[in-house]
């Protein structure tokens, strides 16, 4: 493609279901920034556009899980995501919702025209359904064990842990995430696109066009996609939460989520064209827009094969890249925010970047080092002890010190104004720093072209590098020691730092996409606008005027310490602590003995009279309540045979208390009374816990008397 006459640049719309980590900030919306600005620097056309995905059963479930609305939970969470990306400084030009109405008209209209071209196809079957629910179970109502890797917690849409696209129908052992019982099937009708009809078009523009411009694992997911056999996709679901499906026979109906949520990226685009009174139809019809996608990759088959076919269905134009990240770890395991072991947005923000009232570059700290170790070609792994390498080793040291060191220097041998040239004492190494500098913004421009953040990123912190070598070379700090005795000492100290500002002018340019906060800052110390960050710049040595006086000195970062280190990775033990499942209320109630995160070792050996002091009884729970001000905690009433106990257990995340209610379990029935919230708990029912997490209750194969004993 020559120069695009605009571009469209799309991240992927996070569910308003919940806080989003510096996972998702790496996979997609932190790249699509360094992009967007790249561009925009080069004063190009775009449009960069996000927003909440407020639709799907993620949403649903979530409110369930707060207790509260669907519409309250979008409502709360889609304000609080748009203000942290905000303040990691990622400027879309529009944050839309899928719940805006336009959205609903314009994901109304595309389904509409599909339908009536009779590309989309209708089917009866029979699908899972929660008889107790008396519900269809779409998606995430129904979980089961992942075909493809065994994982336990697979959603009916889709298995989290290895990515794989699925159908209810592939789970194994599927269960109601509704009632937790095993489902029945029900006849319904919905409406297919049959991506078997696609299979040549998009061999034909994936695996021959973009074969080797696409990344290698975008293009081979797609391959084996594509060879694997396409099957018709159900684009509407049984379901109560969505765009309605607005044909005959919709009723009770709603579009799938990925059917509507890349719709949301047209539905932003028409917002912003309104907002800015502009026209929104060529950046979706026009061939000559670059359309690109930043995705994280469990997202690839629904950019690259599903929506291409909706768009090329309904004329529009197809994406030109794909740029899908593999996954970022955190301390050695796969990030979640709901297993405790994730670092929020929200949290880096208040913790990091607040507390210091803008602080010291904190968010470019986040930016740099998440790009530093971006997962473009494979899993990656952020650590906290890297965290703090990575800032203190190249950021302050390098980057922030050159800086630092010239406008010291600056102040102190040059009167704090730009000094001038004496072209007779210009020597090789004066003409090879600018060299240098136009060498690497041809490499840094290139590897942005090519989505190479992390490359690029290297490039610059090597051309401060190169300044810091070149200023170590010339020590002017020396050179003014023979101002008294070498007439031309104030000159070649001149040439020097002359150099090294028009460097730092430039760095503050090529760093402007990555780190946009530091960039302005140094813009504030050369005392120029934001229009010197203009890319066609750099490479230019006259940015500063000679005699112009600059700001004094201020660093542009800080050091990260090693007790903050300390108590990040602190923090993030007593979050998997506080998510963690435990066995009961004794064990919850007392961190100090809750188990360890990967404690799965045999306890030592016992004696059998040890175990024979443990009087073990089958109970029945006949009710089951929320304790107040505890959120763990659910209160049981539990037949003993005997006699009827009130016991506490830890369970109250997992379980509602209807659904107990009921239950056969087995209660240790001789634990010596502990009172909690005020209420006294005689006994503790033992609990399975499988290796997600998931709590299961250990039960009589068939229900038997209350207070049968167990040995
Ligand atoms: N909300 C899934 C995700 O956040 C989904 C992306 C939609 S992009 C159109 O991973
Ligand atoms: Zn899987």
């Amino acid at each position: 493609m020559n120069t695009p006459k605009r571009y469209l640049i799309t991240a992927a719309l996070p569910y308003a279901n919940g806080l989003k980590h510096i996972g998702h900030l790496a996979g997609a919306y932190l790249p699509a920034d360094i992009y967007v600005r790249y561009l925009k620097a080069q004063k190009r056309d775009v449009v960069f556009v996000c927003g909440s995905d407020e639709h799907g059963t993620a949403i649903p479930i979530q409110a369930t899980k707060e207790g509260t609305t669907a519409q309250a939970i979008i409502d709360k969470y889609h304000p609080i995501i748009e203000q942290n990306f905000k303040d990691l400084g990622i400027a879309f030009d529009i944050y839309h919702r899928t719940s805006d109405a336009l959205h609903h008209e314009t994901a109304s209209a595309f389904f509409k025209d599909l339908e009536a071209k009779g590309d989309l196809e209708t089917k009866t079957s029979l699908q899972y359904y929660d008889a107790a629910a008396n519900s269809f179970l779409a998606d995430r109502y129904i979980k089961g064990t992942c075909p493809n890797c065994g994982h336990h917690e697979a959603y009916g849409d889709q298995c989290e842990k290895c990515g794989k696209s699925l159908s209810p129908e592939e789970l194994i052992n599927p269960v109601s995430t509704l009632s937790g019982n095993v489902p029945i099937k029900k006849e319904t009708t919905h409406w297919y696109l049959p991506l078997n009809k696609h299979e040549d078009f998009l061999r034909e523009w994936i695996l021959k066009e973009h074969a080797n411009d696409w990344r290698p694992a975008v293009v081979g997911q797609c391959k084996s996609w594509i060879d694997g056999g396409l099957q018709p996709r159900a684009v509407t679901r049984d379901l109560d939460w969505g765009v309605k499906v607005p044909v005959a026979g919709g009723d009770g109906k709603v579009l799938y989520v990925w059917f509507d949520a890349p719709i949301g990226y047209i539905s932003a685009t028409k917002q912003w064209a309104k907002d800015n009174g502009k026209d929104w139809t060529p950046y979706w019809n026009d061939a000559e827009t670059k359309l690109v996608h930043f995705i994280g990759k469990d997202n690839i088959v629904f950019h690259c094969i599903i929506f291409p076919i909706m768009l090329k269905l309904h004329g529009h134009i197809l994406p030109e890249s794909v740029p899908a990240n593999e996954f970022m770890n955190l301390e050695g395991d796969k990030m979640s925010t709901s297993k405790g072991w994730s670092i929020e947005m929200d949290d880096y923000i208040n913790k990091w970047i607040k507390k210091e009232n803008g602080g010291t570059g904190l968010a470019d700290s986040l930016r740099f080092y998440l790009t530093s170790i971006a997962p473009e070609s494979k899993d990656s792994e952020f650590t906290w002890k890297g965290f703090q390498e990575s800032v203190n080793g190249e950021l302050v040291s390098i980057f922030a010190n050159y800086v630092n060191r010239t406008w010291v220097l600056m102040h102190k041998l040059c009167k704090g104004k730009v000094p001038p040239i004496h072209p007779d004492l210009l020597d090789e190494e004066d003409n090879a720093i600018l060299q240098s500098v136009k060498d690497s913004k041809a490499k840094i421009t290139e590897l942005l072209e090519q989505y190479k953040f992390r490359d690029a990123l290297f490039e610059v912190i090597n051309l401060a590098r190169i300044g810091n070598q070149y200023m170590q070379k010339k020590e002017p700090w020396i050179v003014a020691k023979n101002l008294a005795t070498d007439p031309t000492a104030q000159a070649k100290i001149d040439n020097c730092m002359h150099a090294c500002l028009q460097l730092c002018a430039n760095l503050a340019i090529l760093v402007n996409p990555f780190l946009p906060f530091t960039a302005r800052k140094m813009c504030y110390l050369m005392k120029v606008v934001d229009k010197m960050l203009d890319w066609e710049n750099a490479g230019n040595f006259n940015l500063l005027k000679v005699g112009y006086s600059l700001r004094p000195p201020e660093l542009l970062f800080r050091k990260i310490e090693d007790e903050e280190i300390e108590a990040e990775l602190s923090q993030l033990q007593t979050n998997l602590k506080a998510k963690k499942i435990t066995m009961d209320t004794i064990t919850t109630t007392d961190a100090s003995t809750a188990p360890e995160a990967n404690d799965n070792a045999f306890k030592p050996e016992i004696v059998f009279d040890d175990f024979g002091k443990i009087d073990l009884r089958v109970g029945t729970i006949i009710d089951a309540k929320k304790v107040e001000k505890a959120d763990k905690l659910l209160q049981l009433e539990v037949e003993l045979g005997l006699e009827k106990r009130t016991i506490l257990s830890g369970i109250a995340m997992h379980f509602e208390p209807s659904d107990i209610i009921g239950k056969q379990v087995v209660v240790v029935a001789n634990l010596a009374p502990r009172k909690m919230r005020g209420v006294e708990s005689k006994g503790m029912i033992l609990m399975a816990e499988d290796a997600h997490g998931k709590l299961y209750f250990v039960q009589p194969s068939e229900a038997i008397a209350a207070g049968s004993k167990i040995s």
